[in-house]
């Protein structure tokens, strides 16, 4: 009839245009129709989008179309997370400047995500960077400061020696940057923190109302606030001084066997002095790291002071040790050691050869079952512990605090994991810290009338450091309240800050104020929130704070910013690579030619290794680069493999023969669509009502974003359409099928609906409707037979009565043939199922 093929190379372009022009996807704040505000995580402006970018944004588009066919007014913004090291880094290292280089990358991420077709309201764009963005972001930190929820404190930080800046806790991973890779040191500075845990216990709570939340997500957020209820309490040791340690787990207290305290603590300072052994073992300490995780590996050393400290319930003299585990940032930097339930205890204890008492059992009958060569930190019942025996956990909690607190001798405390919120850094490309520093008047808010503090563009990344301190003429300004000299601050805010409040400027963007709270009101919550799953605690906890932060301050009337959370798996792909001296030295999918259980280089033909499929990323080069993938296969191609295989919170891999499956399969509904015919008439009701029901499905499906699934049905309705002779029945499914695929191929899907005669386009139409009565199988197959031979199968009624289905049964010619003639003695007959002719 028309072209057999479907060239996404001119339609995809045209639709795209054609969208712009019309406006189709611009949010309107006054539509009366129920909102749906969809979101995926902004991206880092940080050179090209990558297929991570590519599925997280097919996933959030899908249903942002989705919800435009089923009558919603959908906010489907999209900006950029502009700030941050990386433009910087390209600073020093191309000696081009972070903003050139930063919208450089924006220009060009932008035109990537145009040509995927995605739905979005590109008028509300903005990139962080902007002085518009970053003016108002500074209001909002001297309105939290003015709530007492921003302060300066002189802390020890996390100093990364060769970014030159200060760390996040977050920030460090295994004792290293978490960009620069290099061991963290620790400095004294003055910083600026966030009062994150004055909502502490609020965004712990917020968990539970967060029913569309990942429980994974959820149980990470909780384990990072990480609240423990424990009992604070002193020893008295043998020289009569106190000791104050604090323990979460007061409930195996009569399981202590020693105490220990840390290095630099006065109880170990005391007895070094005039001990050169103690000095030596104190000063072998302090070279040890102290994260998490070196703690934990590093063989546990002490130190016996030959002190004593008196166990408050039985009154046993109990040695105090220095050990190298015990910290003094923790806590009171002294412990009461549980070696039986905790790890770094026995393997301590065991060292030493101390007692190791089981004080907690998995019944009162294993109360001497002796330890398999760990602690057992685990729930149980408490045992060989007088009036606790028999107590669960919880209760002995609670009861040792409460004799503790009755004799006076300790208290019940809650503590928090979550630390306040160090958000400055010392770098050039982030929003100034809007304050000013006046030897007389102390840190000065800056007016908000002298908003935005902007960057200076004149700087000068040629030796390492922050530019903004070196700057020859930025930070000398006049006090705002006495008009003295004063300097401005020359800290930045953590990128995190950027992308903690990105969402409500999305939605409303007053030029003189960051947003409209009623405005805001319209759009807010986030009705779906998508991103990847690195995200689960810092910017989600954040946004979190931030949301109740600008609600403590009367800017906002709700607490939880994201109402439904998804994160999405990884794309992934298997490596290539050969040893090379030693190394392995990796190639790109590109430059491999792949065959059966082998693969060679193009260059030379010589073999590769093939490696495990793992995360695409640059320095193991198992990337493939979304704009070669549109080019040769179209956008709708690339947005359908998005979704296809697997489910969408598993990994994803990437694969040629998928990438080909995708691109027939366009083209299969292409040749299915251009079939379709208007003057076909006669019923299909079997492939109808597989329609129908393919409508309700694949509906619920997007609505769980189960889109693999959908994909699925979608491939099993097109292959019973494709078979199919033309009637009504098919046209109808065909239309269903199209409709269908529209929001996750739009290009396909509009060309094809202006070749069947439209004039409107497809992004406009509502998704199809069902009709209830078609979902019901109304029709059965009936097996006939004859002396139990099986000679035919009919097609009845549900439901059909005993006499019909005789009659439907002796009609068969086949049966007919079968009795030839003979008489008919009984007919058995099983309703839906069966019909037995006796002769
Ligand atoms: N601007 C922040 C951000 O993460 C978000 C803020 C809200 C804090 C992609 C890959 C990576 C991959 C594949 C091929 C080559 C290289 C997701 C890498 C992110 C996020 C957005 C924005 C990546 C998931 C991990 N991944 N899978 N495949 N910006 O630009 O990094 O988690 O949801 O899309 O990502 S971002
Ligand atoms: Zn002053």
């Amino acid at each position: 009839m028309t072209d057999t093929r479907f060239d996404p190379s001119s339609a995809d372009g045209r639709w795209q245009r054609a969208w712009d022009d019309a406006g189709t996807f611009a949010a309107d704040s006054n539509s009366s129709k129920p909102k749906s505000y969809i979101l995926e995580m902004f991206p880092y402006p940080s050179g090209r989008i990558h297929m991570g970018h590519v599925r997280n944004y097919t996933m959030g588009d899908v249903l942002a179309r989705y919800k435009k066919m089923t009558g919603h007014e959908v906010l489907h913004p999209m900006g950029w997370d502009a700030f941050g090291m990386p433009a910087e880094n390209a600073a020093m290292e191309k000696g081009v400047h972070p903003g050139g280089w930063t919208h450089q990358n924006i220009e060009t991420m932008k035109s990537q995500l145009k040509r995927l077709g995605f739905a979005l309201d590109w008028t509300r764009e903005f990139a962080t960077c902007d002085p518009e963005y970053y003016g108002h972001e500074q209001a909002l930190f001297i309105d939290l400061f003015e709530a007492g929820l921003v302060y300066r404190k002189e802390s020890e930080v996390n100093w990364d020696p060769v970014d030159m800046t200060v760390l996040a806790n977050e920030q460090v991973i295994d004792g290293c940057g978490w960009r620069s890779g290099a061991p963290v040191e620790k400095r004294k500075l003055n910083q600026w923190f966030l009062k994150i845990t004055h909502f502490a216990e609020d965004l712990l709570k917020g968990l539970d109302t967060l029913e569309d939340w990942p429980d994974k997500v959820k149980l990470m957020q909780e384990n990072w606030i990480g609240k423990s209820q424990g009992l604070e309490f002193s020893f008295q040791l043998s020289n009569g001084d106190f000791l104050p340690v604090y323990t979460t787990r007061p409930d195996t207290i009569f399981g202590a066997s020693f105490v220990a305290v840390a290095a630099d603590h006065s109880v170990a300072q005391a007895v070094a002095s005039g001990n050169a052994d103690a000095q030596s073992f104190i000063a072998l300490c302090k070279k040890g790291g102290t994260t998490a995780a070196e703690l934990e590996t590093a063989e546990k050393l002490g130190f016996d002071t030959g002190l004593t400290a008196k166990h408050p319930f039985t009154g046993a003299d109990l040695p105090v040790y220095i050990a190298n585990f015990v910290l003094m940032d923790y806590g009171t930097g002294a412990i009461m050691a549980v070696p039986g339930h905790d790890q770094r205890d026995f393997e301590f204890a065991t060292k030493y050869c101390l007692p190791i008492p089981r004080v907690v059992a998995s019944s009162a009958a294993d109360a001497g079952k002796p330890f398999d060569g760990e602690a057992e930190p685990g729930d149980g019942v408490i045992v060989n512990s007088d009036f606790l025996d028999g107590m669960s956990v919880e209760d002995a909690k609670a009861e040792v605090i409460r004799r503790a607190e009755k004799g006076g001798w300790g208290k019940g405390t809650t503590v928090w994991r979550l630390r306040d919120w160090g958000a400055s850094r010392q770098r050039y490309w982030g929003t100034p810290i809007p304050f000013i520093h006046c030897d007389a008047c102390g840190v000065v808010p800056v007016p908000k009338d002298q908003l935005p503090v902007t960057l200076p563009e004149d700087v000068d990344f040629s030796t390492p450091g922050n530019p903004l301190e070196r700057h020859p003429t930025w930070k000398r300004v006049a006090c705002p309240q006495c008009g003295a000299d004063a300097t401005r601050e020359t800290d930045t805010l953590d990128t995190f800050i950027n992308s903690s409040w990105y969402f409500l400027r999305f939605a409303s963007q007053p030029a003189n104020k960051p947003f409209d709270a009623e405005e805001v009101a319209k759009w807010l919550p986030v009705d779906q929130y998508i991103g990847g799953i690195e995200h689960a605690i810092l910017h989600l906890l954040y946004a979190r704070f931030w949301t109740r932060a600008l609600q403590h301050v009367g800017k906002l009337d709700f607490a939880e910013p994201f109402a439904s959370l998804f994160t999405q798996g990884m794309v992934t792909h298997e490596t290539y690579s050969r040893l090379q001296d030693g190394r392995a030295v990796y190639f790109t999918p590109a430059e491999v030619h792949r065959t059966g259980e082998a693969a060679t280089l193009k260059s030379d033909g010589e073999p590769v290794e093939i490696g495990r499929v793992i995360k695409m990323s640059k320095s193991k080069k198992n990337v493939v680069d979304p704009d070669n993938i549109i080019a040769n296969y179209g956008a709708d191609s690339v947005r359908w493999f998005m979704l296809s295989d697997s489910p969408p919170e598993r990994d994803l891999p990437w694969s040629e023969a998928g990438i080909e499956g995708c691109w027939r399969f366009v083209q299969r509904l292409w040749r299915l669509f251009d079939a379709y015919d208007p003057s076909a008439t006669g019923e299909d009701k079997p492939l109808a009502r597989k329609a129908h029901q393919t409508i309700v499905a694949v509906a619920g499906d997007i609505e769980a974003l189960s889109f693999n699934k959908a994909v699925a049905r979608l491939y099993e309705l097109t292959g019973a359409a494709e078979k199919a002779q033309p009637s009504e029945g098919r046209n109808f499914a065909i239309n269903a099928i199209l409709h269908m695929v529209s929001p996750m191929m739009p290009h396909l899907a509009e060309e094809a609906w202006v070749k069947m005669g439209n004039t409107t386009l497809i992004a406009d139409a509502p998704w199809p409707t069902h009709d209830p009565a078609m979902l019901v199988e109304d029709e059965v197959t009936i097996a006939v037979q004859h002396m139990g031979k099986l000679r035919d199968t009919l097609t009845a009624p549900k439901g059909a009565s005993k006499e019909d289905l005789e009659a439907l049964a002796l009609a068969s010619e086949k049966v007919q043939r079968s009795i030839g003639g003979a008489e008919v003695r009984k007919i058995i007959v099983v309703p839906d199922r069966l019909v037995n002719i006796v002769t």
